[in-house]
C-alpha cells in the first residue's frame, strides 16, 4: 500500500504535534507504521492523501451510524452555519435538541449540554458530589470516561493502550476519591461500598465496557449495580459515551432495561460534531447553575452548529427503529463469520459482540473481565490489524477499542470485510 504522502505529512506532524497526532491512539504506536491521513468521507467509506480507499469500522469512534457526510445532517450543518458559528447566547436548536434526548432517553428530564464526553462525565461526577455531599467515586478497572483527572485513575482506550493507566500529572488528592472496583464483579462494588460508607458519591460505568475491546455486561451486573447504589445511597451513572443512541434510541437503560440516576453523553450526539452532554431527572439537574450550587459553564455548550448535526442524526435514529435491529444483525453475522474462520485457521479467537459493537480478542474466552483482556495477544492484533488495513479495512488501531458497524455498512461492505479478515486469519 502507497502511504508516502500519509508518510510525509505525519514527519511534518510529529515536528508540531505530541506524538504527530491531537489523540494518542492515532499515532498507531499500539501497532506500528504510518497512520493515513484521511482526507474525505462517504458513506461507510473513507480516503486517505494517496488516495487509498477504506471501508470505515471506526466511524469517529462511534458517533458516525449513519455514515460519512450523511445528507441530512450535511445540510442541516450548512444551514446552521449560514446563520452564524457561535454566539454564546441561547438558540432555539439547543432546545430542540434537549427536547429530542428527552423524548428519546429513559428517565431524563433535563439535559446541559457541553462539549465532549469529557466534559459531561467531569460534570457529572461534580454534580453527583454536590446533590450528595459525598466525595468518593467508584470507577471500574479498563473503563474509560474521558480525561479528567480523577478519571485517569485505571482507565482504558489509549490509556490502557499506552500502558499508562494512571497517567502522570494527576495529583494523589485528585486520584485518592477514585476507588477501582472490577466490571461484571459486583462484589467488589460492595467490598469498596461497605469499606466506604457513606462517603461514596456515585458509581460510574460504561453499560458496555467498550474501552478494553468490548465488555457486554454479564446477566444481573448493571441490576445488581442499581441495587447497590439504592442500598447505599449513591448514584449510578451510565456513561453512554458509546451506547448512547447506538444499543437502543434510548440507549442502554433501554436496552438493559436499568434506571441509571445520571447518564453521560459525548461525539455521539453531534453526528459528528464535537458535542457532549449529560442528563438525568429534574431534581438532581436543578443543582446545577443557575438553579442550584453546582457550576458549570461554557460559551460553547450548545453551539448551533453542533446542535443541528446532531439534532439531524438523532431525529432520523428517532424515526427508525429498524436501524438498530440491521445494526445488530450486521454486527452478529460478523461476529459469527469471525469466529468460524478464526476455527477454520485453528486461531485462538474470542469475539464479543452487542449490537453495532465487537471486539475479537486473540485468545481462548471467555473474555468477561479486565484481566481477561489482558490475555490476549497483542502481536497477533498487531498483524491482522495490518493485514487489514492492506486490503482497505480500516480498523481502530488497538486492541482496546470496539469495531463500529453502521447503518451505513452495505452488505457487500460486510462480506468485504470478512473476506480480509479470513486472509489475515489465513495469514497469521
Ligand atoms: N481513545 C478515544 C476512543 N476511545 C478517542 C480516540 C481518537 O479520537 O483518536
Amino acid at each position: 500500500m502507497n502511504l508516502r504522502a500519509s508518510e510525509a505529512i505525519f514527519a511534518r506532524a510529529q515536528r508540531v504535534l505530541p506524538g504527530g497526532v491531537n489523540s494518542p491512539v492515532r499515532a498507531f504506536r499500539a501497532v506500528g507504521g504510518t497512520p493515513p491521513f484521511i482526507v474525505r468521507g462517504k458513506g461507510s467509506r473513507i480516503w486517505d492523501l494517496d488516495g487509498n480507499e477504506y471501508i470505515d469500522f471506526v466511524g469517529s469512534w462511534g458517533p458516525l451510524i449513519l455514515g460519512h457526510s450523511y445528507p441530512p445532517i450535511v445540510e442541516a450543518v450548512q444551514k446552521a452555519v449560514q446563520d452564524g458559528l457561535s454566539f454564546g447566547a441561547p438558540t432555539a436548536r439547543e432546545v430542540d435538541m434537549a427536547e429530542c434526548i428527552v423524548s428519546m432517553v429513559p428517565g431524563v428530564d433535563l439535559v446541559r449540554m457541553v462539549n465532549s464526553g469529557t466534559e459531561a462525565v467531569m460534570s457529572a461526577l461534580r454534580l453527583a458530589r454536590g446533590a450528595t455531599g459525598r466525595d468518593k467515586i467508584i470507577k471500574f478497572e479498563g473503563c474509560y470516561h474521558g480525561h479528567s483527572d480523577a478519571m485517569l485513575v485505571a482507565a482504558g482506550s489509549g490509556a490502557l493502550t499506552q500502558g499508562e493507566p494512571n497517567s502522570a500529572g494527576v495529583t494523589k488528592g485528585a486520584a485518592s476519591d477514585t476507588l477501582t472496583a472490577q466490571f461484571n464483579d459486583l462484589p467488589s462494588v460492595a467490598a469498596l461500598l461497605e469499606a466506604n460508607k457513606g462517603q461514596v458519591a456515585a458509581v460510574i460505568v460504561e453499560p458496555v465496557a467498550a474501552n478494553m475491546g468490548v465488555i457486554p455486561p454479564a446477566d444481573g451486573f448493571l441490576p445488581g449495580l442499581r441495587r447497590l447504589c439504592d442500598q447505599y445511597g449513591c448514584l449510578l451513572i451510565f456513561d453512554e459515551v458509546i451506547t448512547g443512541f447506538r444499543l437502543a434510541p434510548g440507549g442502554a437503560q433501554q436496552y438493559f432495561g436499568v434506571q441509571a440516576d445520571l447518564v453521560t453523553f459525548g461525539k455521539i450526539i453531534g453526528g459528528g460534531m464535537p458535542v457532549g452532554a449529560y442528563a438525568g431527572r429534574r431534581e438532581l439537574m436543578e443543582q446545577i447553575a443557575p438553579l442550584g450550587p453546582v457550576y458549570q459553564a461554557g460559551t460553547l455548550s450548545g453551539n448551533p452548529v453542533a446542535m443541528a448535526a446532531g439534532l439531524a442524526q438523532l431525529e432520523i435514529l428517532r424515526d427508525n427503529p429498524g436501524y438498530y435491529v440491521e445494526m445488530e444483525r450486521k454486527a452478529q453475522g460478523m461476529a459469527h463469520e469471525l469466529r468460524e474462520s478464526a476455527q477454520k485457521y485453528g486461531l485462538p479467537l474470542t469475539v464479543n459482540q452487542i449490537g453495532g459493537l465487537l471486539c475479537p480478542y486473540f485468545t481462548e474466552g471467555p473474555v468477561r473481565t479486565f484481566a481477561d483482556t489482558q490475555k490476549s495477544d497483542l502481536d497477533r492484533f498487531k498483524a491482522y490489524f495490518h493485514h487489514m488495513l492492506e486490503r482497505g479495512i480500516y480498523l481502530a488501531p488497538s486492541q482496546f477499542e470496539a469495531v463500529f458497524v453502521n447503518v451505513s455498512h452495505t452488505e457487500d461492505d460486510m462480506v468485504a470485510a470478512l473476506a480480509a479478515a479470513g486472509q489475515a486469519m489465513a495469514a497469521l
